[in-house]
């Protein structure tokens, strides 16, 4: 049965005795929160919603001119250049800037990572020359072999996401290239090292991974079991690259069994919670939701849906989001509720959703997802930035999450849906956001996260995704031509030619972000793997032919013992298309694949 949260939320108001110092139509919604359930609220109220996007709407209704927007480029790229610039100067080699000491501090492990995570923004920004020489700096400086505690979750995303994407666009870099690129090269090779390192992690009884790994020793015979759902399902992009690209299936199938332990533990209602025991697959923390320990679980489905056109994940997300929209979502607001009754257990809206408007506008939700992104954004006017759990009822901060780290997410839901929408709406955040954050964050040797939105004090760090993902949507937010978004038909150099031969047409698909802004390109896995593919094909025509050769010439077959497994056909199993009905490569292509391999083997 579902229940208000009205009575135990105001209990909870009340202990905390806050002051509330909300704007004008935040009190309205608080007061109305506090009189009504939210039931009641999603069906009386849609005038005053009505009146909320007007008012937001007519605020942004600016149009931007192209001028205004090479220049917010080029405020952006200088933001850049001061946080980048900061970093290698004062903190390289270590992990992270800390802006207010100007120093460096290592953090999720001691392996340079605002460089690996901030090299494919450099590429971006146009910035070839650079990134070609941070490319070579990390091959030269950054060991994985260290007795290091790492996450899991964060490793992969942005150390083993940033090399893969920096990989993909080594070409476009002019970097000089081996010939099996994109199958092979440097990068790829640090990716590879970097993920194996994660693998010990995955060898569980669920297949669930744990949460941190010691880079050298493996696991800890002392690791906690217990993780958050985001670090059980948030591999599937990194690691079927990996595969795909390498030709090593080990890294998809262990990304896809977490991912099948983890569906199997979702509750009666269809919900998962926020914290699992990847051992016993009991549920630590049953809060469900679509936020800080949830989130980007959610989006692997989605993106892994997209780049591996996969309907097994897709169907999978699909029936979690018609419970997340029947239990969570209140006048496009997402709270989080208790994963088996669906009971509300808190009614807050976290910095980390934010990304979800710009997941919905990839899924073609687009109406939902303008409605929720217009809630977040007027929290943003709010405080000029989000702060990191935001009381729906009370239209306030909530103790001791009132910080803004510098996160992306907005910004990302804002890129997406002005590609979707070319509503200028989302300029507008983006603007705001440049002078909100050059105001607030900045420092004479970077940009501090921000402790506190009600009085602006600074906490001592610069995120690396602050560099990864915040600069870079922003940028792309105000560049609709750019080639990362895509489409292969509009803007210049949308897609190149790679691979040996020059068979692969990259970038002609799209690009897939990670959950860390990395880039991925599918055209490549579809290219590499077709490549994998081809050349066992050839490997068994070439064995069938010579088998051929020697039988015609010894008559004496019925003394042979059984045809090489590769060979023979199991009863019942079809024999996979030759290599010549491709449909999708053009003849010439396909004549070099053959003509490439028979002139390897002879
Ligand atoms: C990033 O590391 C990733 O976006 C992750 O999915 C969530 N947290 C930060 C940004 O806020």
């Amino acid at each position: 049965m579902r229940t208000s949260f009205t009575s135990r939320f105001l209990t909870a108001a009340q202990q905390r005795q806050e002051v509330i110092r909300a704007p004008v139509f935040h009190s309205f919604i608080g007061a109305l929160f506090s009189s009504v359930s939210l039931r009641g609220l999603s069906m009386r109220a849609p005038g005053c919603v009505a009146l909320l996007v007007w008012l937001l709407n007519d605020a942004a209704a600016r149009q931007f001119t192209e001028e205004e927007m090479s220049g917010i480029r080029q405020r952006i790229k200088s933001m850049f250049y001061h946080a980048y610039n900061s970093y290698l100067d004062n903190a390289f080699p270590y992990d992270e800037l800390r802006p207010l000491t100007c120093d460096g501090q290592d953090t999720w492990g001691s392996f340079s990572l605002t460089l690996i995570d901030a090299l494919d923004t450099l590429l971006v920004l146009g910035n070839r020359t650079e990134f070609e020489r941070v490319a070579s700096l990390l091959q030269d400086t950054v060991d994985f072999d260290i007795d290091v505690n790492a996450s899991v979750f964060e490793t992969n995303i942005r150390v083993v996401g940033g090399l893969l994407s920096a990989h993909l666009l080594a070409g476009r870099a002019g970097m000089e290239l081996e010939s099996g690129w994109p199958c092979s090269g440097p990068l790829l090779r640090m990716a590879e090292d970097a993920a194996r390192k994660l693998l010990p992690a995955f060898q569980t009884p669920t297949g669930m991974p744990y949460g941190t790994v010691n880079l050298l020793h493996g696991v800890s015979p002392t690791e906690t079991p217990v993780t958050c759902t985001a670090g059980v399902g948030t591999f599937i992009l990194e690691f079927a690259t990996l595969s795909r690209l390498t030709g090593d299936a080990t890294f998809e199938n262990v990304a896809r069994r977490a991912l099948r332990a983890l569906w199997k533990t979702r509750s009666d209602i269809g919900l998962v919670g926020n914290h699992i025991d990847i051992v016993s697959k009991k549920w630590v923390a049953q809060d469900a939701g679509i936020g800080a320990g949830v989130d980007s679980y959610f989006e692997y489905l989605v993106k892994g849906a997209i780049m591996l056109q996969d309907e097994e994940l897709l169907n999978m997300f699909l029936e979690y989001d018609r419970a997340i929209q029947n239990y969570t979502r209140f006048d496009d607001w997402y709270l989080w509720v208790h994963m088996h009754k669906g009971t509300v257990s808190m009614p807050v809206f976290q910095s980390l959703e934010a990304f979800w408007p710009g997941l919905q506008s990839l899924l073609g939700n687009l109406d939902s997802a303008v409605r929720t992104f217009q809630n977040y954004y007027s929290v943003w006017r709010q405080f000029g930035g989000l702060p990191e759990f935001y009381s729906i009822p009370q239209g306030y901060t909530v103790d001791k999450r009132e910080g803004y780290p510098l996160r992306p997410e907005l910004i990302e839901s804002a890129m997406y849906l002005f590609r979707a929408t070319g509503d200028h709406t989302y300029l507008q955040l983006g603007l705001d956001a440049l002078e909100s954050i050059e105001r607030i964050a900045k420092t004479p040797c970077g940009y501090a996260s921000v402790k506190d939105l009600r009085d602006h004090q600074l906490d001592n760090r610069m995120e690396s995704f602050f560099l990864a993902e915040t600069i870079k949507y922003l940028y792309l937010l105000f560049d609709p031509t750019h080639f990362l978004h895509g489409g292969g038909t509009e803007g210049d150099g949308s897609w190149e030619e790679g691979g040996e031969g020059g068979q692969c047409v990259l970038g002609a698909g799209g690009f897939i972000f990670n959950t860390e802004a990395h880039p991925l390109d599918p055209a490549a896995l579809y290219c590499c793997s077709r490549h994998t593919q081809d050349r066992r094909e050839l490997r068994d025509i070439l064995i069938n032919l010579s088998q051929h050769d020697r039988q015609s010439k010894q008559p004496t077959k019925e003394t042979e013992g059984p045809a090489p497994e590769s060979i023979a056909l199991k009863p019942g199993e079809k024999k996979t298309p030759p290599l010549l009905s491709c449909p999708v490569q053009p003849f010439s292509a396909r004549l070099s694949i053959l003509g490439q391999v028979f002139s390897d083997n002879t």
